[in-house]
């Protein structure tokens, strides 16, 4: 495939900030959200037919913008060869509509300077000032800027994350955007914010029953940097609440940013593989990217109401290891490096136990779930991969062992 030779360039790079490892780039380009006969593919035009059904005014939609953003606010960038020669490349290649653009991870949509979501233990940074994007929120100001008012963008985004069945470091996100004038509120009788909140639950919510049919779900006030009010909405799945998505009325910071202060909007970021996991029942995030036939075989182009057969569940393999953290632990790190080694075989990282003595050094213990979903494991090969687990984490992380 084109993907790992093409983008190899950029990981090869000899940046320091770099901390992309090979087993998050060879996902970039697979593009999961444009096979019809993948769940995720099959979700995307499912939120897209709705769209069409239900809004006169249409949505355009972008399902191929790169995944290579930058950390800056655009605006105020000198030409960044280096991206734009990148990205120009790119779409070349994939012969998209868009070309030469480059969007803002960050500060476009006013993340702050100090946010946790900028930090090399969150993000995936190229360089020092690119990054894979964390959202699709990063391409929200660019086509602002570009006239467009509203809008469904579809891609990849990238995530140092902690390890269990909902949480993958690559998922699939879509972002709704949508301007509204002073006429749209004015006969509402409303004030513009709560006009354009009220909107945004309404189109969500009949998304949901769209999907779904009749389901539990639940609003959730929450903190964006580029919205306020903000909400989250939460779905009943498998006896738990399962956040699908993060919305909310988008700062007028924003919208001026393209010279509409006059204007109000809303905007949403769905995660794809959360809506999927409620259709069709599936029960581990991992299983999107399994190539098992047994999987991909069970889904069909447009067809919704398929509930996933799980082929059997292999046992699980159960795995203490405790050390002595050092100030610089994080526990992002330490799944990354679990999951550079096992891969798709690590199920979850759990933190069981953590306690802090009388000289101030603080213990963590984690119990590490080895379970692959396709084959039972051997003792032997979960014992390897724990002592390479052991190893990497010594070596890495500056912790100790006990
Ligand atoms: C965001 O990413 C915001 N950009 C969403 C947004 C857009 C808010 C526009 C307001 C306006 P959040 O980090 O909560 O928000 O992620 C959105 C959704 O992505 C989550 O609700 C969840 O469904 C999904 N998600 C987040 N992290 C992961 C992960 N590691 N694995 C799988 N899905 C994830
Ligand atoms: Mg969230």
């Amino acid at each position: 495939m084109f993907t790992f030779n093409f983008f190899a360039d950029v990981v090869r790079d000899d940046d320091p900030t770099n901390n992309v490892p090979d087993s998050i780039f060879s996902k970039l380009g697979m593009q999961l959200h444009r096979r019809d006969k993948h769940p995720i593919g099959i979700i995307k035009n499912a939120i897209y037919d709705y769209f069409e059904s239900n809004y006169a005014k249409k949505f355009e939609t972008f399902e191929d913008l790169s995944p290579i953003v930058t950390t800056k606010q655009v605006s105020v960038l000198p030409p960044y060869s280096k991206l734009a020669s990148l990205t120009g490349k790119h779409h070349e290649d994939r012969r998209v509509s868009v070309s030469n653009r480059v969007f803002s991870n960050f500060d476009d949509v006013l993340v702050p300077a100090d946010h946790v979501s900028r930090s090399l233990n969150d993000t995936y940074y190229v360089d020092s000032q690119t990054v894979l994007r964390c959202h699709t929120s990063a391409h929200q100001a660019e086509l602002l800027r570009d006239g467009h008012r509203r809008f469904l963008v579809t891609g990849d985004v990238y995530r140092r994350d902690s390890i269990d069945s909902t949480h993958y470091p690559v998922f699939h996100q879509m972002e709704g955007f949508s301007v509204f004038s002073p006429e749209d509120w004015n006969e509402s009788g409303k004030d513009s914010t709560l006009y354009a909140a009220e909107d945004l639950k309404k189109c969500l919510e009949g998304l949901a029953r769209h999907l779904f049919g009749a389901v539990e779900m639940r609003w959730v006030d929450t903190y964006f940097p580029f919205t306020e009010p903000s909400f989250e909405l939460e779905i009943y799945f498998k006896e738990d609440w399962l956040e699908v998505l993060g919305c909310g009325v988008t700062e007028q910071r924003i919208l001026k940013q393209s010279g509409l202060e006059n204007n109000v909007a809303w905007a949403f970021g769905l995660g794809l593989e959360r809506l999927a996991m409620v259709l069709f029942d599936i029960p581990d995030i991992r299983l999107f990217w399994s190539d098992d036939e047994r999987f991909t075989s069970q889904f069909g182009k447009g067809e919704l109401g398929v509930k996933f057969k799980p082929f059997s569940k292999y046992p699980p393999c159960y795995k203490d290891i405790s050390f002595w953290i050092s100030e610089s632990f994080t526990e992002n790190n330490f799944c990354e490096v679990v999951r550079g080694i096992a891969g798709d075989l690590v199920e979850e990282v759990k933190l069981i136990d953590s306690f802090t003595n009388k000289k101030g050094m603080t213990s963590h213990c984690y119990r590490i779930v080895f379970r692959s979903m396709e084959r039972s494991l051997t003792d032997e090969e979960v014992n390897d991969l724990q002592s390479k687990v052991r190893d990497e984490v010594q070596r890495k992380l500056n912790v100790e062992l006990r």
